[in-house]
């Protein structure tokens, strides 16, 4: 219940605290639209195309406005040490979820939220307090918080050792991937949404995203990717949210194999399999962000195949 919830901020600040809910709603507050991706999404696809659907390949994500209180907020309320480095946060579950965030992010764009879309959160999304982390992997998302440690090293946590990391070729593993590189998903047509109409007017739609700013340009192959076309965007691209894309073609009912990839305000490139793997090798789970493929048949239905 929101009437006993604490939150403790300890560790390298002057003034230890614990906030109430009621506190927290006196702080002044900010709403953002953020998206939220599990660094496992698309993780079954390394090896070669498993699940037939954008949900099962790409489902582990959401998009919603976030309203909450800043965390550079609550750590000055605190008085943070400045030699304090990293703020470690956990979760009031029995996994913790425990999270080492340097204090340059938890100080930029971290936020301790408690709506979205502006109702109260749900409990599966943390009731009621969760962390919001913009456009960084969604484990660091921490729900149902419970306190947040001011630290001068990272605490090597279960989460950020022996899960979300990207074990290389050569057997070593990357970490503090903390960014999700650019992605992009047609959503329609797609295994789960196959054409129900004849040739001609047909609506390609699907989603993109960048966890390092605006998505700036998506374009779209017909062919497995040996040309492409330059998609709408349904509005300009908003940091580190969804951004919805559009293209409107004359369908001559042949097979297609569609793809999309999307352009993020860096100029980052979604990459193809073949291109992340020549990087990051075989053994890999988390942070795929790959060219996806879909067969579209002429009778409409489409299968998740490889094309790299
Ligand atoms: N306390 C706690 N927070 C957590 C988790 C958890 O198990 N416990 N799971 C994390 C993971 S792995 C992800 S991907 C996101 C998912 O957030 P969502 O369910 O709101 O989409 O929450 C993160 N926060
Ligand atoms: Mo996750």
């Amino acid at each position: 219940r929101k009437e006993d919830y604490r939150l403790m901020i300890n560790g390298m600040v002057e003034k230890p605290l614990v906030f109430t809910y009621a506190d927290l709603e006196r702080f002044p507050r900010e709403n953002h639209v953020y998206f939220c991706e599990c660094a496992a999404n698309t993780g079954m696809e390394w090896a070669g195309a498993q699940l037939n659907g954008a949900q099962f390949t790409h489902g582990m994500i959401h998009n919603m406005e976030y309203t909450g209180v800043p965390l550079r907020t609550l750590l000055e309320e605190a008085g943070y040490d400045t030699a304090g480095k990293w703020v470690y946060v956990e979760g009031a579950d029995a996994s913790s979820n425990g999270r080492s965030i340097p204090m340059e992010k938890a100080l930029d764009d971290v936020l301790v939220a408690f709506k979205a879309n502006g109702e109260a959160l749900r409990k599966e999304h943390g009731y009621p307090v969760r962390l919001v982390v913009p456009g960084w992997e969604g484990n660091m998302w921490i729900k149902w918080i419970r306190r947040i440690e001011v630290m001068d090293a990272p605490v090597e946590s279960r989460e950020e050792t022996s899960k979300y990391t990207d074990t290389l070729a050569d057997g070593i593993s990357r970490k503090w991937t903390w960014e999700m590189d650019a992605k992009s998903v047609v959503t329609s047509p797609s295994p789960q949404a196959p054409i129900t109409h004849g040739k001609g007017p047909l609506v390609i739609t699907g989603l993109a995203w960048s966890g390092r700013g605006a998505i700036t340009r998506v374009d779209v192959s017909r062919d497995g990717g040996k040309t492409w076309e330059t998609a709408r965007l349904a509005k300009p691209g908003e940091k580190r949210a969804l951004t919805r894309f559009y293209l409107d073609v004359d369908w001559d009912g042949e097979e297609m194999f569609l793809q999309s990839r999307a352009m993020d305000e860096t100029g980052y490139v979604q990459p193809t399999k073949t291109q992340l793997r020549e990087v990051r090798g075989l053994n890999s789970i988390y942070h795929n962000n790959c060219i996806q493929t879909w067969w579209v048949r002429p009778n409409g239905e489409a299968e998740n195949v490889e094309v790299s």
